[in-house]
């Protein structure tokens, strides 16, 4: 069924053909994406709708402006590289040449955009393919190689202070005192879990901007931001760009792996089952450092395998915090989904830091292999 709706959302935006069908597709916990498919003198081709969630992201056209901005850079560098296996994420956009269709109903405003398809291409929401870890962590390596001169300045700011895990922590414990919904005493033993680890909140957050330089990262380097070829396992293009901002490779790096290398997924009950896949952590590591290792500086080097526990433990914070506040931020499907995304993170911290010096001890290695190849 197409509802009328969607029909004229889509009908919006400079696509030619015939709506024959549409899907909606429950990846995200952010915005809303639907595949839609057109028929065109008999043949057939898919887009990808999604409506902006414009209480997380409050000004749409900024980031649109962001997103445009790099995928053309993009596209220009793999052109000049030669680069005809790689894709890169396409704005399509609506007939009156917006990159926004916005659809006003009783005063209130959605935001819609779209994309072309990439055909022929897979997401993962778990993968415990060595190839296919190994490409994801090559293609968020990829993608801040090729974006390691794009002009930051022009960058908006689409979330102000995402990954400030200092003042993530900060809020967290203003929201504790409020706790709106009566929440906080049955949380208490996560609340100490975290309060534990206050002292590493700040070890990334100090030095950025200083020793650690800033960088343009995407800042959500989840599995599932990451297309793959459905046939080769080669990754396609880097997807989700709606985060991508000045910060630092450490956040995207790590939260590669804790996506990536965790054994189960982010909401996971079973604690035992959620542990850092120590094989996972190397194939992925193995690919990122494979694009980045010759960009990398000291600071940044020494401090990868930290930025794992940090943006674990951010992740376990931003769930809780919704948690307590009465799930505002990330689409739960059932009323404890916050929370147990929180306790599978914090299962997750705990297992990291019982693996730190291994972790250590094997990104210093991956890194010597990689650099010397670059040379
Ligand atoms: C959100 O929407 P999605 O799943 O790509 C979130 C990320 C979190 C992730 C956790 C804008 O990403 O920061 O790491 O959920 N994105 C935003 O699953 O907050
Ligand atoms: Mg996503």
């Amino acid at each position: 069924m197409i509802n009328s709706e969607i029909t004229k959302i889509v009908d919006a935006f400079d696509i030619d053909g015939k709506l024959v069908s549409v899907e909606a597709n429950n990846a995200g916990n952010i915005n809303k994406t639907y595949i839609v498919e057109f028929a065109n003198n008999k043949k057939r081709k898919k887009y990808l709708i999604q409506r902006i969630n414009s209480n997380v992201f409050t000004e749409p056209f900024k980031l649109m402006k962001n997103i445009e901005g790099v995928t053309t850079y993009l596209k220009r560098e793999l052109i000049k590289l030669g680069d005809t296996t790689h894709q890169v994420l396409e704005v399509i956009k609506t007939k009156d040449g917006k990159s926004i269709h916005v659809l006003e109903d009783n005063g209130s405003r959605s935001y819609y955009r779209a994309y072309q398809f990439i055909e022929n291409s897979i997401s993962y929401d778990k993968s415990t393919d060595y190839e296919i870890v190994k490409n994801t962590g090559k293609a968020f390596g990829n993608f801040q190689r090729l974006l390691k001169d794009y002009p930051m300045q022009q960058l908006e700011e689409t979330i102000k202070d995402f990954h400030d895990t200092e003042k993530r922590y900060e809020k967290f414990l203003s929201d504790i005192k409020i706790d709106p919904e009566n929440r906080a005493l049955e949380v208490s033993k996560e609340i100490v879990s975290i309060l534990k680890r206050a002292d590493i909140v700040s070890t990334i957050m100090k030095r950025l901007g200083k020793d650690i330089p800033l960088r343009v990262t995407h800042n959500d380097t989840k599995v599932n931001n990451v297309m793959m070829n459905r046939e080769t396992g080669d990754y396609m293009a880097v997807i989700d760009l709606d985060t991508v901002m000045p910060g630092s490779m450490l956040f995207d790096y790590g939260d590669g792996i804790r996506s990536t290398a965790s054994h189960a997924s982010e909401d996971e009950t079973n604690l035992d089952e959620v542990y850092l896949d120590f094989d996972l952590f190397k194939a992925y590591t193995d690919g990122y450092m494979s694009e980045m290792a010759s960009c990398l500086s000291k600071s940044e080097l020494d401090l990868m395998g930290q930025s794992i526990r940090i943006i674990t433990l951010e992740l376990a914070i931003r769930f809780l915090n919704d948690y307590i506040n009465g799930d505002t931020y990330f689409r739960i499907d059932y009323p404890t989904h916050n929370l147990d995304r929180a306790r599978n993170q914090l299962k997750l911290v705990m297992d990291i830091e019982s693996k730190m010096n291994k972790i250590d001890t094997y990104i210093k290695e991956s890194y010597i292999k990689y650099a010397k190849e670059a040379i």
